[in-house]
């Protein structure tokens, strides 16, 4: 029996980055989270009998917010809902689900890299038929349609048992229960040549895979140990935990400091990577050498075609603004195009679609290609992986060579976390008001080239977006760009993002913070953050 039950609009909650964020708290008010999917499936408006895909990277929250959304799909004529057994699917896994079983959309529930438990956060993520998240058009819709809502349609049915795998029926809409892993395992093993992975890892090749209690896990222990052969160990921390153990699920060199220091250190294995909370992320560092993630995507895009998946080369790179420009230079080597997109996954979506790129990434280390429409941490790992076995040498040579062939990019982006909101948009908007005198103007060895806000035309669809970032282009190719995130839960947080260009004839094996201290100087003198924020140094830097 359908339940309609009477709910008031609400306010405050317009999608940020990547879908609705919030704190468990907010989530736990009644009808919140009923009023959001309600409001999803209002705006999908999917045909009757459609496929749903649910699942989440685990954290605290998750089996509760999927029980209920399992009875509203019943409700909203859905014909069937395919769940990860324990409520479990990494990001990226979902999106090859949604996909591969050619559902109309699917909820993924996480905050990503952002910490989980009763005192922590929470999200839903609404992605489309393609495998990807809404694009702006349908999340904007979503937001409208919270702000007129008068009620959601559930029905009386009880909870489902999420562990078992297997179908049962809820309100005449069949559940069925998933392994997490199978599908997504597979589409690695016909996108990699795992025969040279395993032959590395016989021949001694050795590595750690911190999965930070989050959601890859249970994916990186059937990929790397089981189909692999890397020793049992190889992934640590690899049970999914509510709460990630305590840490933030985010794998920088912050958080993810014990692998950090693992492999700067004389212990260090060949090779080192980490995901974050929903899998979506991926960190690389090779014994001694860290790898930025916009120098990875210019690395593996130079090398893709070592990949079966990728053998018949790329179509064109795509980079979000702020990540470095070193895959440009890659691009142009290869003489294809390379697409520069607002921050945010969503972006990539139309140009993955009309095959005008294969492969993506983002400064935030997200990379990820046209295998599915989300970035992918494990695919990123599995990438190196296959390149450095074919190639048999270390990521530190590939790295120098990569940097003697195009030039190195030394960068670092500088959050200031938690700053008032009012802080933040004053240091902005003041920002945007004075950009016009900046060309010609010097700060110390710098001297501005060009300076504007970053607005992106589709070049699919046509949409515009507007205000996606500061950029202040130096000459000779260093960049300072300033934008406010999208994703978090407590007041705001600006990111700064400092690059600076050497040509391969130039200074490559220097430590980046002394090689970006004019810019830094730089950005302070331009933005007034201190003047602005009160904060002499930001909260955390990568
Ligand atoms: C951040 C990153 C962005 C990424 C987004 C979602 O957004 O900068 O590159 O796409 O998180 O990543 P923001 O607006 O806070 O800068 V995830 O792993 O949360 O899905
Ligand atoms: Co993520």
């Amino acid at each position: 029996m359908i339940q309609t039950v009477p709910t008031r609009p609400f306010d405050g909650q317009k999608p940020g980055t990547s879908g609705l964020r919030k704190k468990v708290s907010v989530f736990r008010q009644p009808n919140y989270s009923e009023n959001f999917i309600q409001s999803v499936f209002d705006v999908a408006k999917a045909a009757k009998g459609s496929t749903l895909v649910i699942g989440g990277d685990g954290r605290f929250h998750n089996r509760t917010v999927i029980q209920q959304a399992i009875r509203m799909a019943a409700a909203n004529g859905y014909g069937e809902v395919l769940v990860g057994q324990g409520g479990i699917l990494s990001t990226p896994a979902a999106s090859h689900v949604i996909r591969k079983f050619g559902a109309s959309g699917g909820l993924i529930l996480s905050a990503s890299h952002n910490p989980g438990g009763p005192d922590a956060d929470f999200g839903i993520k609404y992605n489309i038929a393609n495998g990807g998240p809404a694009p702006e058009t349908v999340t904007e819709a979503i937001y409208a349609r919270t702000r007129e809502i008068n009620r959601w349609m559930t029905v009386d049915t009880p909870d489902i048992d999420l562990d078992t795998l297997g179908t049962v029926e809820v309100g005449g809409m069949a559940v069925k229960v998933i392994d997490p892993v199978a599908d997504y395992a597979s589409l690695m093993e016909s996108l990699f040549d795992f025969a040279a992975i395993r032959a590395a890892v016989a021949d001694g090749f050795t590595m750690a895979f911190d999965a930070m209690s989050a959601v890859t896990g249970p994916y990186a222990i059937e990929i790397l140990e089981n189909r692999l052969g890397f020793p049992k160990g190889t992934v640590r921390s690899g049970v999914p935990l509510e709460d990630f153990g305590g840490h933030h699920p985010d794998p920088n060199m912050v958080h993810a400091k014990a692998l950090f220091d693992l492999m700067m250190g004389p212990d260090a294995p060949d090779f080192g990577a980490a995901s974050d909370g929903d899998g979506d992320r991926n960190l690389i560092i090779g014994k001694g050498r860290f790898i930025t993630p916009s120098d990875s995507l210019a690395m593996l895009a130079a090398n893709a075609h070592l990949a079966p998946g990728y053998a018949g080369g790329l179509k064109g790179i795509a980079r979000s603004m702020p990540t470095s420009a070193a895959a440009d230079r890659v691009a142009d080597a290869m003489g294809v195009p390379c697409h520069e997109t607002p921050t945010g996954w969503k972006f990539f979506g139309n140009l993955l679609d009309a095959g005008m790129a294969t492969i993506c990434g983002e400064e935030s280390a997200g990379t990820g290609s046209d295998h599915v429409r989300e970035k992918d941490g494990l695919w990123a790992v599995l990438l190196w992986l296959n390149i450095l076995a074919v190639r048999g040498v270390s990521a530190d040579t590939l790295a120098r060579e990569h940097w003697a062939r195009f030039g190195r990019n030394y960068y670092a982006r500088h959050d200031y976390e938690g700053i008032e909101t009012a802080c933040a948009d004053a240091l902005m908007a003041e920002l945007k008001t004075n950009l016009a005198p900046l060309p010609g103007a010097a700060f110390g060895p710098l001297t501005v080239a060009t300076a504007d806000s970053f607005s992106y035309t589709d070049p699919v669809d046509g949409s515009v977006s507007t205000n996606q970032g500061i950029r202040i282009l130096f000459e000779g190719g260093s960049r300072v760009v300033f934008r406010l995130s999208g994703t978090g839960t407590e007041g705001a947080t600006l990111r700064v993002y400092l690059e600076r260009f050497e040509p391969a004839d130039g200074d490559l094996d220097e430590e980046t913070s002394a090689m970006l201290a004019d810019l830094i100087a730089a950005a302070d003198r331009i933005a007034g953050i201190a003047r602005h924020t009160g904060r002499s140094a930001p909260d955390v830097v990568t």
